[in-house]
């Protein structure tokens, strides 16, 4: 799994109004009360650009912002279909350029020469922020009509990502790639048969579920199946995951790297800030110990 992918807004002259426009137009009748709040304005065909990522990122490339004509697929359609609504309602047209590893100097060289090409970047957490630190993108509550306590941005990452009183980067509905990139934990219920194990769902119930727990458990159904001697692909695994889980189970953990102060900077590191060292690195070692790349460490 990644690492859940924000949404980057680089407004470029205040007219931003293609980002809260995802239910526009569509077959929904229920009303919400909810609005978008933005004014209806022509703005004579004026572009609106996504920047996104190409097929350099395979599974994770760009689908949801922008579609060049229909063929079928489900998403694609709905993104075209929503485009188009929005194209209409404001005269814009929207376009799309895409970028491969690099998108972030992509962006930053084409913001210092002044292009201003980009109105929305789609881009990683990371080039995300590098992109606000080196002055590429604009703080998102500076930004007309961006109303960023509406239901379709993200809260928790409009509070995590948070620094500073300003926000540059955050996710929304307008992307399902945080949607595909959501952890799930799944087990083998034979196997807990078999090892006579406690169930999960009751441990997740009672608040017993633990990574103490689930460790001890792995360890227990882990086994050399083949007999060779060593851990390998053909024997009976207690957990297969990959390195991103990780942090996933940190954050799942209530965990966060640090928590802004008063003044809304970096100020403390949470839990892990508080514990002792010892602590930091038990915490470490088991996360490590767990998901780590070690074929052995289940044996
Ligand atoms: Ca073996």
């Amino acid at each position: 799994m990644v690492i859940p992918f924000a949404g980057c807004a680089s407004d470029t002259s205040g007219k931003t109004d293609g980002e809260n426009t995802e239910s526009a137009g569509t077959a929904n009748t229920e009303d919400t009360g909810l609005t978008p709040d933005v004014p209806d304005k022509n703005y004579s065909g004026a572009s609106f650009t996504f920047f996104d990522r190409n097929e350099e990122y395979t599974g994770w490339q760009t689908i949801d912002c922008y579609a060049e004509q229909q063929n079928g697929e489900p998403i694609n359609d709905a993104v075209w279909q929503r485009n188009s609504v929005v194209e209409d309602k404001f005269n814009i047209v929207i376009k799309e350029l895409r970028s491969g590893m690099d998108m972030d100097k992509t962006l930053y060289n084409s913001v210092m020469a002044g292009e201003y090409i980009y109105d929305a970047c789609m881009m990683r957490g990371t080039h995300s922020s590098l992109a606000a630190q080196n002055g590429s993108l604009f703080d998102l509550y500076s930004v007309n009509y961006i109303d960023l306590s509406k239901p379709w941005w993200d809260q928790n990452a409009n509070s995590d990502f948070y620094i500073g009183g300003k926000l540059y980067f955050t996710c929304s509905d307008i992307s399902i790639s945080d949607k595909d990139g959501s952890w799930a934990m799944g087990f083998n219920k034979r196997l807990l048969e078999d090892n006579s194990l406690e169930n999960p769902y009751d441990l997740v119930k009672n608040n017993l579920w633990t990574i103490d727990k689930m460790y001890e458990m792995a360890k227990t159904v882990s086994y050399d199946l083949d007999g060779d001697g060593i851990m390998t692909k053909d024997d009976v695994w207690g957990i297969t995951a990959e390195g991103y889980d990780t942090y996933a189970m940190f954050f799942a953990g209530g965990e966060r790297i640090f928590k802004n102060n008063a003044e809304g900077y970096p100020g403390s590191f949470s839990r892990l800030g508080k514990s002792s060292k010892k602590e930091r690195c038990f915490i470490t070692r088991h996360l490590s110990l767990i998901i780590g790349a070690n074929q052995n460490l289940l044996n």
